[in-house]
């Protein structure tokens, strides 16, 4: 009987899950530090943000940026492997007058997508050893090593599966109510069809499930776009070379007790061929990665 009534309500909860929008948290009844608002909410308060109108070119970026409130240093970085039908999508469609760099970490891609890249006015670092989180740590280095660091890091993927001009959304409760990690959740946003898998779907319901069970911070994702303030993202140490680069970012951010949020982003059917999700390998591969990094930082 009783595990009658667990089994219900964890298909009832993972069912919850996957209704995408308009959720009511309080239906989990555990501690809640992430907060959601709905989609109007976060279009308003990200479109009332005076954001920096700056020209790359301009000797007096930095100092324009620094001197005045609300207009934060935002690099964004993009792990990229054998993305040349996509990157150059992606890289039109971020918003770039509220971004001062964009680092594209390609990961040996055999393609095309490094030079695509590049000529379209992003920095592109070569990360020399393949993984997801690899990638990234090699974007963050060439980040670390600029004269003026950023206030906020925003990390997307290259398949164009993210809206990119959804950027203000992510930064905005970052800049206007001082949240350290905002993530892009795919479970409230509208997700196109096919976009992700059940597999992708149920493993992220497992994953935030289990988060919030053992370290209390209710999250519905671990979706690849999200901003963090960068003195935040140091204080993380992250350290996962692969797929477990995303939950290794909000296991670590509960631990430590940061102020995080979401905020609903859109997701589309990625262009090109799909190197995880769509793979038996990738799939089990990734499972286990997140599902090991959630009890490994316990
Ligand atoms: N698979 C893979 N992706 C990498 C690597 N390095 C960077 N990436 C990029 O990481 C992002 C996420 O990888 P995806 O292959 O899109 O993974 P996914 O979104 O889980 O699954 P699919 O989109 O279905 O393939 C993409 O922008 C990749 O190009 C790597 O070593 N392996
Ligand atoms: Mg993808």
């Amino acid at each position: 009987m009783v595990d009658e009534m667990i089994y219900k309500s964890i298909i009832e909860s993972f069912l919850n899950n996957i209704q995408y929008r308009n959720r009511t948290y309080s239906a989990y009844g555990m501690i809640i530090r992430t907060s959601h608002k709905s989609r109007k909410e976060v279009q308003k308060q990200a479109s009332s943000i005076t954001v920096p109108r700056p020209t790359r070119k301009s000797p007096f970026f930095h100092l324009h940026l620094r001197e005045m409130k609300d207009r934060p240093i935002i690099d964004v970085v993009i792990p990229a492997f054998n993305e040349e039908n996509a990157i150059g999508n992606v890289l039109r469609d971020i918003p770039m007058d509220w971004v001062r760099e964009v680092v594209v970490c390609n990961n040996l891609s055999t393609d095309q997508t490094a030079r695509i890249a590049a000529e379209a006015g992003a920095t592109v670092v070569d990360a020399p050893i393949q993984g997801y989180g690899n990638a990234c740590l090699f974007g963050l280095a060439h980040i670390a090593k600029k004269e003026q660091h950023p206030d906020i890091v925003v990390f997307l993927d290259a398949d164009y599966s993210d809206h990119p001009e959804q950027l203000p959304e992510v930064v905005a409760p970052i800049i206007q109510e001082n949240f350290d990690l905002v993530i892009g959740s795919r479970a409230l946003g509208d997700l196109e069809r096919g976009a992700m898998t059940p597999q992708q779907i149920f493993g992220n319901w497992l994953a935030t499930n289990l988060i919030q069970l053992f370290y209390g911070y209710r999250f519905t994702d671990l979706g690849p776009f999200r901003a963090i303030r960068y003195d935040s993202l140091l204080a993380l140490d992250m350290k996962d070379k692969t797929y477990g680069w995303t939950v290794e970012m909000q296991v670590k951010a509960a631990k430590q007790k940061m102020k995080c949020t979401e905020i609903p982003v859109n997701y589309r059917v990625r262009i090109g061929f799909s190197k995880v999700s769509g793979t038996i390998k990738g799939t089990i591969g990734a499972g286990q990665k997140i599902l090991w990094t959630i009890f490994k930082y316990l």
